[in-house]
């Protein structure tokens, strides 16, 4: 049984508001229904982060060329499918090292040695660890830029992004770039239904981490009494999923016992949207300084340039 699971499981479930850390929704099973609701017509940060991202790269290309920075490395944060950084190597040609940070190795292996075949010039490297703590990275001559595509970056409170930011910063060295996807602050409408798909996938990606508690850490949720809800919570610019116990109940994980009242909810994410402004201050406060910002039609979506500065270090 994996100690650090069912102790952040245990504490999460201990709490007034029962609460579940995300980071555990990414078993295979997890990640599988995460490629798919990629793909879901009503979410749609992946679909336009990826039609965003060839003009940003492209633009990208002129602004080393015009800073004479003829070397890149780039570091992907929380690499998994290596779906975004394709558009970025076929525009950015001055990138000549790639490396791939993740916590789980296996996935990434695969789809770098993909990668490896499309780029054969370009040298790869998969760095194991958690990424969002200051990590040891062999720093080439190049001049480092991260990439943290997808609005993962939402996932944390704000305070964590600070800190994932400075870390960030630790990490990549001095003179580094950081190339950001951020989703932007909008109307319900769109939000909502991008985390209440109609398919319900993203119902069974919430329920999933009962499924894992279940088989990983000897639980006997019901699924079928629990239900997927995804609201905007407008005062605090987030989604929040959460799972609702449909009755009164009592769960048990590990031998130790939990009651439901019918209506109570656990926590399991938060999806935090920025004003590409709000953000900047953000990113700010951790040393990092706006270069350009690129916004997708109607403003849904935002890319951003940071680059390292002195303030703030
Ligand atoms: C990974 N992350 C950016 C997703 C998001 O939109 O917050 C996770 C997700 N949760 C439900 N749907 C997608």
């Amino acid at each position: 049984m994996d100690h650090v699971f069912l102790q952040d499981v245990l504490a999460g479930l201990r709490l007034p508001q029962k609460a579940l850390p995300p980071k555990y929704f990414y078993d295979q099973q997890g990640s599988a229904y995460f490629d798919q609701i990629c793909q879901l017509d009503e979410y749609y940060p992946y679909r336009t982060e990826l039609g965003l991202l060839p003009e940003v790269a492209r633009e990208l290309k002129h602004y080393f060329e015009r800073a004479s920075v003829s070397s890149l490395q780039l570091v992907e944060f929380g690499a998994g499918s290596l779906h975004k950084v394709k558009p970025v190597l076929e525009e950015l040609s001055m990138v000549d090292e790639f490396v791939a940070l993740d916590i789980s190795g296996e996935h990434l292996k695969e789809a770098s040695s993909d990668l490896a075949e499309a780029f054969p010039q370009l040298t790869i490297k998969v760095v194991q660890g958690d990424f969002t703590q200051p990590m040891q990275m062999e720093l080439s001559s190049a001049t480092p830029m991260g990439f943290f595509p997808g609005s993962t970056i939402g996932n944390f409170e704000p305070e964590e992004a600070v800190e994932f930011l400075r870390n960030a910063g630790t990490t990549l060295g001095e003179e580094s770039y950081l190339l950001l996807g951020v989703d932007t602050k909008k109307d319900r409408a769109i939000l909502e239904p991008a985390y209440n798909d109609s398919k319900g996938v993203t119902a069974l990606f919430n329920k999933n981490i009962l499924t894992r508690i279940n088989r990983e850490l000897d639980g006997n949720f019901d699924l079928d009494q629990f239900e997927h809800t995804a609201i905007y919570n407008q005062q605090l610019g987030r989604i929040e999923m959460h799972l609702r116990s449909l009755t009164k109940q009592e769960v048990s994980i590990a031998g130790e016992r939990f009651q439901f009242a019918e209506g109570e909810t656990i926590h399991t994410e938060n999806s935090y949207k920025y004003h590409p402004e709000e953000f900047e201050r953000l990113a700010s406060r951790a040393g990092w300084s706006p270069e350009s910002v690129w916004l997708a039609a109607d403003g849904i979506f935002a890319i951003m340039l940071l680059r390292r500065s002195a303030a703030g270090r």
